[in-house]
């Protein structure tokens, strides 16, 4: 039985991962920080399915002796880090702590891994945000990188860390330099949750507008299912890389609104107000080409953008009923 250790279980990608493993046959051990007790459950939520069949750890991206203890505890064959402080607004109100958070974290579980369990795979959760400003869309591996954030800096150096223990020390690390992608678990600060969320409350009757920034921003939005499925292909190859995984599509925040509402049968034209407090200076498109992936990892999305904004819309109703 294979043993695999994933940093951020508690998020998005966590805990869609975590499934996909455990059908696999996995054991699976994952980190997790403190909350107060009033917030552990919500901390929780995404993984509560699953908390009888993995082991949690505690530790944070702050602490190397708990990264150190995690993985000596759990002596894992594959490593996934995903854990981040991962909202691209918030980056900017503090950039100190995404920083140190991303690029010390990143480093330190690096660094045990070489130390405890140097046959391990190690994946990390690289981002298009590290593209930054870069201008020729579609972006692929061999694209410039100009990061135009604390957070797309962070996930550079992320990077050039997993490739450094790689090329240097011998480490299988790989590098999944993913686009947006979205699903009914998205945090809500994330435009596509706070959108379908939105829907189903007005809907319910329970909100009366929706703030939105830039409608016309433009994203490559994919399904977060079929991205860990990647992440996991990564990790079964025979020599380590590092894969652009996307849609190659583009879609605007309009496009989702526009699909959202009209799921519930209302027009969103009617019900969302543009707040600059939500604006954020966009530097470039970002479209990604995932030909190596496909052709490598037999990779390719499947679920199409309508279909998922569907799904987060219909998730988010039936939450609200239950
Ligand atoms: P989420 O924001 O849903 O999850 C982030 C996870 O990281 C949570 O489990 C969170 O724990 C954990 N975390 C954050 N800070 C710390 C810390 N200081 N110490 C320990 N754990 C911490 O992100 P996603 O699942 O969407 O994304 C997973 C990774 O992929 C992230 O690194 C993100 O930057 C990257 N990524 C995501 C994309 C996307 O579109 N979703 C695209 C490209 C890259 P807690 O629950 O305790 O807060
Ligand atoms: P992003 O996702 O920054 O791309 O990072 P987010 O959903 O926050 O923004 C997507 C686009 O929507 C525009 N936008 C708004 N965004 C938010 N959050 N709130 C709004 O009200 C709003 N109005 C318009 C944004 O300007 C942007 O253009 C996500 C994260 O998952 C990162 O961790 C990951 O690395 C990247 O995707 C790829």
């Amino acid at each position: 039985m294979k043993i695999a250790f994933i940093t951020g279980i508690t998020g998005q990608d966590g805990s869609y991962l975590a499934e996909i493993l455990l059908e696999k046959g996995y054991e699976v051990y994952g980190l997790t920080r403190r909350a107060s007790l009033e917030d552990q459950s919500n901390r929780l939520s995404r993984i509560k399915h699953l908390l009888k069949d993995i082991r949690l750890l505690s530790g944070t991206l702050e602490s190397y002796p708990s990264l150190y203890r995690a993985l000596r505890e759990s002596k894992p064959d594959e490593v996934y880090h995903l854990a981040a402080q991962s909202f691209v607004n918030y980056s900017f109100e503090d950039e100190f702590s995404t920083i140190s958070a991303n690029i010390n974290g990143t480093h330190g579980l690096l660094a045990a891994c070489l130390e405890l369990v140097p046959q391990a795979k190690f994946y990390f959760a690289g981002s298009s945000e590290m593209f930054g400003s870069s201008q020729n869309p579609p972006q692929h591996e061999e694209s410039q990188f100009k990061p135009r954030s604390a957070y797309g800096i962070s996930k550079v150096a992320g990077y050039h860390l997993a490739c450094n223990y790689r090329e240097n020390y011998g480490l299988f690390t790989a590098t999944g330099i993913l686009f947006n992608h979205e699903s009914p678990r998205r945090g809500f600060e994330f435009v596509t949750r706070k959108i379908s969320s939105a829907v189903a409350r007005i809907k319910q009757g329970s909100q009366e507008r929706l703030e939105l920034g830039n409608l016309d921003a433009q994203r490559d939005w994919g399904h977060a299912k079929e991205y860990v499925d990647a992440m996991w292909r990564m990790l079964q190859q025979d020599k380590p890389g590092d894969y652009v995984i996307s849609t190659g599509k583009l879609h605007s925040v309009r496009d989702f609104c526009a699909i959202a509402f009209n799921y519930v049968d209302l027009d969103y034209r009617d019900w969302v107000d543009i707040n600059p407090q939500f604006y954020r200076h966009e530097t470039a498109i970002l479209q990604g080409d995932s030909r190596k992936a496909e052709e490598k990892l037999n990779w390719r999305p499947r679920i199409s953008f309508h279909d998922m904004v569907c799904e987060m819309v219909e998730n988010d109703l039936r939450s609200l009923q239950s």
